[in-house]
């Protein structure tokens, strides 16, 4: 029998710095009635889904800065998506703010969680690759996630779930190879991902330009390299006066990009993804445990003098 799962990739548009929690997640319920309205198994949104891209500005009032975070899940202001989910019957991926207080000391990550059917979640990951920078530096739109976030502590899980092999990761993690095939390694066959990209950061231009291209190449490479199903969430538009970029996409493990967004604000699309789809490639071309060659890979690098790989099995 089929083993499918029918996703909704929920791409929000611009959420302002002053747009309160309720606002923001009156706009994801939305969203997540008209996936149910195309009978989805779950809907993916972005990174930070419930805040602006609070990184961008060197916030320095420890009570402001703390008001991005959410420090359960389900809050109060949350709860409304999980009494949803459940009544509707569909899962989903949020990426948010985590704050914890761990020994009497704050700790923050970029977290998103996996929520299934029923409304428990079954499923936290805390990003591991966080860009920018943690001093503050003079540049408009200035990356702080290092400032504000603690390195995730949680690897790279998969969980079976939705009747699949399931992972995560955040944004930046979508442009190293190591996120994919960690994952990879374990299975994976669908990896639900959100991200925040501005383009106009770039230095130099070159490579501001060609953002949009490099979104989707690290993606569909990831997927197919990978055999895996990659449903890439994005924030949109023009926020706080940054241009983030769209491209919201659901990638087959053939590595084809089968559904994309067409706007920049709050859209869905859906795709019914075939589960056993990236099967004959795991069975031939990316037959791990027949193709790989960590002992020559840990040669080269001896010889090269090189780093050493960091995963050796
Ligand atoms: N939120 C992100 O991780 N954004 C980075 C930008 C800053 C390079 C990204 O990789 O898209």
């Amino acid at each position: 029998m089929a083993r499918t799962i029918t996703v909704g990739a929920a791409q929000l548009g611009p959420i302002a710095r002053h747009d309160t929690r309720r606002q923001t997640v009156s706009r994801l319920l939305e969203l997540m009635r008209e996936a149910h309205g195309f009978r989805c198994d779950l809907i993916a949104y972005p990174e930070l889904a419930l805040t602006t891209f609070f990184p961008r500005w060197p916030i320095e009032d420890e009570a402001e800065l703390d008001s991005f975070y959410e420090t359960e899940m389900p809050g109060p202001e949350t709860r409304p998506l999980f009494e949803e989910a459940a009544r509707r019957g569909i899962g989903f991926s949020l990426g948010f703010a985590e704050l914890v207080i761990e020994n009497g000391r704050k700790r923050r990550f970029n977290s998103s969680i996996l929520v299934d059917k029923t409304g428990r979640i079954v499923g936290k990951y805390r990003k591991v690759h966080l860009p920018g920078h943690s001093d503050v530096m003079d540049r408009p739109g200035q990356h702080l996630e290092k400032r504000f976030f603690e390195v995730g502590d949680l690897g790279f899980p998969v969980w079976r779930a939705f009747g699949g092999i399931l992972g995560m990761c955040i944004c930046n993690d979508r442009r190293w190879p190591e996120t994919y095939r960690v994952m990879g390694l374990q299975g994976v066959e669908m990896v639900l991902l959100g991200y925040n990209s501005p383009i106009g950061l770039g230095d130099p231009f070159e490579l501001d330009a060609l953002e949009p291209f490099h979104n989707h190449l690290v993606m569909q490479s990831g997927a197919y390299q990978n055999a895996t199903w990659v449903v890439g969430v994005a924030k949109a538009g023009l926020e706080e006066g940054f241009n983030m970029i769209g491209q919201t996409c659901i990638i087959a493990p053939s590595g084809e990009i089968v559904a994309q967004c067409a706007t920049m604000g709050d859209e869905l699309i859906v795709r019914k993804c075939d589960l056993d789809m990236g099967a004959p490639y795991r069975a031939d071309i990316f037959n791990f445990a027949y193709h790989r060659r960590i002992e020559h890979y840990k040669l080269i690098t001896e010889r090269t003098g090189a780093i050493p790989p960091l995963e050796t099995t």
